[in-house]
């Protein structure tokens, strides 16, 4: 199953991937250049589903690179940071071009990242798209 995310710098997308593909958290992850890709095989209810993972950069002249990442997608994961309004701003205009540009099949999810700053947060839980 191909899967791609998508958000703004920062938001933690590479992060979100590290951690599954590895394990592991770094604080100081540098900042994606182009896509970076990613395999994780999973046995979930005794079938095995191979996990490729397309993980974009959030920078805005990388933009016109997405279409070619999330267009062979089954599924997109939109990611924000709950303590950055201007993630979620960035995250709702990812979810209309991809409504508007993207397989209408693919499923989309949505996820509020850094939940461990929930001190810090900015968006609400219960904010619409
Ligand atoms: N506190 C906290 N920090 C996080 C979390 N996820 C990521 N970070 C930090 O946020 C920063 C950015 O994370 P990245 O994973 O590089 O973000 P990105 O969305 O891949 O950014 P681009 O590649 O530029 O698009 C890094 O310094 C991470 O350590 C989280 O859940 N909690
Ligand atoms: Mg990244």
């Amino acid at each position: 199953m191909i899967q791609v995310l998508l958000g703004d710098p920062g938001a933690g997308k590479s992060s979100l991937v590290l951690r599954f593909v590895k394990g592991q958290f770094v604080e100081f992850q540098e900042s994606t250049i182009g896509a970076a890709f990613f395999s994780q095989t999973l046995v979930v209810n005794d079938a095995t589903v191979k996990f490729e993972i397309w993980d974009t950069a959030g920078q805005e002249r990388y933009h016109s690179l997405a279409p070619m990442y999330y267009r062979g997608a089954a599924a997109a994961i939109i990611v924000y940071d709950i303590t950055n309004p201007a993630s979620f701003d960035r995250a709702k205009k990812w979810v209309l071009e991809l409504q508007a540009q993207g397989n209408p099949n693919m499923v989309m999810a949505l996820a509020g990242n850094k939940a461990d700053l929930l001190d810090d947060r900015k968006v609400a839980a219960e904010a619409s798209v």
